[in-house]
């Protein structure tokens, strides 16, 4: 990866969290309805991993998904409209924070029921196999659901059928309040590829280009026609599973260990200690950051609600 390249990965990491952060400002002033999943502290995964993809490869993931979409090359206007419920948003306004989505992009969502995208992902790497496609499909989803039934049986079926699939399991250490160790037989999710006589390999997923590095290696062994493999990325979510978790379930110095190892702060180490970038260019970076999400918020604030008959619009493909 050459230092353009590296220097976006900061952007781009700054970019997520800086736009989820106004999100939640946004979400407690009443201007953005349901759900919403932050992935602050998990952002050096989305960013590594869908660097290593190419243009034609398929990603899918759960609802935590803003930082995925923005990795897909998502705008953040599209992203912050979307939060809004606004028509100009990624998914037109209709599907709100869970439900990013841009085919164009080969974003394939944003899915609020745990495990049930995996299925889905297998059926398209079924789908491309047949149509003799060289795409990679790479799904992502929580430690959570892999003790869910879609996880076993799309993981033994992309087995069976040699399909072309990167598994990414974001083992951020709790399924709302329980942690892995209460839920899973097995604490290393990459051990759970074993029972299906895939390869795997479990990596730190806070520093981002460890994340790049494994991600690269798996895309094209899989590419390759080896079949598919599991990656399990080691990471863990600053915030609450969701908007107004009260976290009885950790402490909160647990929460502050984690921090210290915070990947915007490990990669931005990374970039001076190598004369990368000096700390001036990257605060420059983040100037520019807090700029683009204004204009995101504002760009979103001003645009139409979808109408009422935009409501019957993409509901059956034609
Ligand atoms: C089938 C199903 N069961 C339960 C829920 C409620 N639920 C939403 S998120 C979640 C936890 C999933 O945890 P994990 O897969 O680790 O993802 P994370 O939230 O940590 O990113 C649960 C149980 C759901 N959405 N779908
Ligand atoms: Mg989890």
């Amino acid at each position: 990866m050459n230092k353009k390249e590296q220097l976006e990965l900061y952007h781009e990491m700054v970019l997520i969290r800086r736009l989820e952060e106004r999100g939640a400002e946004l979400y407690q002033q009443g201007k953005i309805g349901g759900f919403m999943h932050l992935y602050i502290g998990q952002e050096a995964v989305c960013t590594g991993l869908i660097a290593a993809r190419e243009p034609n490869d398929r990603v899918i993931t759960a609802y935590r998904d803003h930082g995925v979409a923005i990795s897909c090359g998502i705008s953040a206007n599209e992203v912050m409209a979307e939060l809004l419920g606004k028509a100009t948003g990624t998914s037109k306004g209709k599907g709100g924070s869970m439900h990013m989505a841009d085919t164009s992009k080969n974003f394939w969502g944003g899915h609020a029921i745990v495990g049930a995208h995996l299925p889905i992902a297998m059926g398209m790497a079924l789908g491309d196999k047949y149509a003799q496609r060289s795409n990679v499909t790479i799904c992502m989803f929580g430690d959570g659901a892999t003790n869910i039934g879609f996880f076993h049986e799309a993981v033994n079926m992309s087995k069976v059928w040699n399909l072309p699939v990167l598994w990414v399991c974001e083992n951020n250490e709790y399924g709302m309040g329980t942690a892995v160790d209460r839920a899973s037989a097995v604490s290393s999710i990459a051990v759970k590829a074993r029972g299906y006589d895939m390869p795997s390999e479990r990596v730190d997923g806070m520093d981002v280009l460890k994340v790049y590095e494994a991600s690269r290696k798996a895309v094209e062994a899989v590419r390759a026609g080896n079949g598919p493999m599991l990656l399990e990325f080691t990471t863990y979510r600053f915030r609450g599973h969701s908007m107004g978790d009260p976290e009885r379930y950790r402490k909160q110095d647990e929460v502050k260990k984690w921090q210290e190892n915070d990947p915007i702060g490990i990669h931005r180490k990374y970039l001076v200690e190598n004369k990368l970038a000096s700390s001036k260019a990257l605060d420059e970076v983040d100037a520019k950051v807090m700029d683009e999400v204004e204009q995101a918020v504002q760009f979103a604030e001003a645009s139409p609600e979808p109408t009422l008959e935009d409501l019957y619009a993409d509901v059956y493909a034609d």
